[in-house]
């Protein structure tokens, strides 16, 4: 899967994504990520890529032409049109199932706005989907798209190994993730909890799965409402509900 980011600020999404689980699965051609400046495509002296709005107010408004001969340059070798995101506080806030949605792409474009915003024209021509990271604002799409790319990269099949699988972490069963400890066995007076040193797997598996019921009961119980317990869990959360049954 290739991720393209038409951006003002290229060096800052290859510097953000090369590290660690994505620097691996771009080493091994898995996926990519392709920058363009979107300034190597203005036609002005100065390079310039943005101007007054109309109507008046704050700020620079980048132009619609510059933007969409970027587009048009980067998709001339494509055989199908690709989905493009344009990153904005006003879009569709992302999720772990739209992180899946993504990854079955084979090509994915972000445009990332600067200024006070982008041409609307150009948005109408180009854009597929807006999105949004979550209900604050940024001063550019970048984060959210370097957000966005670890989170789909992720998804994409080959890029974690059967270790790392997501499947087991925050939000893949619905539930948050249990606690983890590593040694030494005893911390600052704390131990680890003991069934973790019992070796019976049943058992452990039992307690991790009441564990992450509980975070998700404190920390976000809103995401109960959305999840599939298997008997044995669903036992345990009525316990908790009926403490005298
Ligand atoms: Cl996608 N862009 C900007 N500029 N700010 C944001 C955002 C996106 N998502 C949350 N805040």
């Amino acid at each position: 899967m290739v991720f393209h980011v038409m951006t003002l600020f290229p060096e800052m999404v290859e510097q953000g994504l090369h590290t660690s689980i994505l620097g691996r699965a771009m080493d091994a051609g898995i996926i990519g990520v392709k920058t363009v400046n979107i300034r190597d495509y203005s036609e002005d002296k100065h390079r310039h890529v943005d101007d007054y709005p109309y109507g008046g107010g704050a700020g620079m408004v980048m132009a619609a032409d510059p933007i969409a001969r970027c587009f048009e340059d980067l998709t001339s070798g494509m055989t199908k049109k690709p989905r493009v995101v344009y990153l904005t506080p006003w879009g569709k806030v992302f999720n772990q199932q739209m992180a899946k949605d993504f990854a079955a792409e084979e090509d994915l474009v972000f445009l990332c706005g600067h200024y006070e915003g982008v041409d609307e024209r150009v948005l109408e021509e180009i854009v597929t989907d807006y999105v949004s990271i979550g209900d604050y604002v940024l001063s550019g799409g970048e984060l959210p798209a370097m957000v966005m790319i670890d989170a789909i990269a992720r998804m994409v099949p080959g890029v974690l190994t059967n270790e790392e699988s997501g499947e087991t972490e925050s939000f893949m069963n619905g539930l948050l993730e249990y606690p983890q400890y590593t040694r030494p066995e005893v911390w600052r007076d704390r131990p680890v909890p003991e069934v973790l040193l019992s070796g019976h797997h049943a058992k452990i598996a039992e307690w991790r799965m009441q564990r992450s019921i509980d975070r998700t009961l404190a920390f976000r119980p809103e995401l109960m409402e959305n999840v599939e317990l298997d008997k044995k869990s669903a036992k345990y959360l009525r316990s908790l509900q009926n403490p005298t049954e």
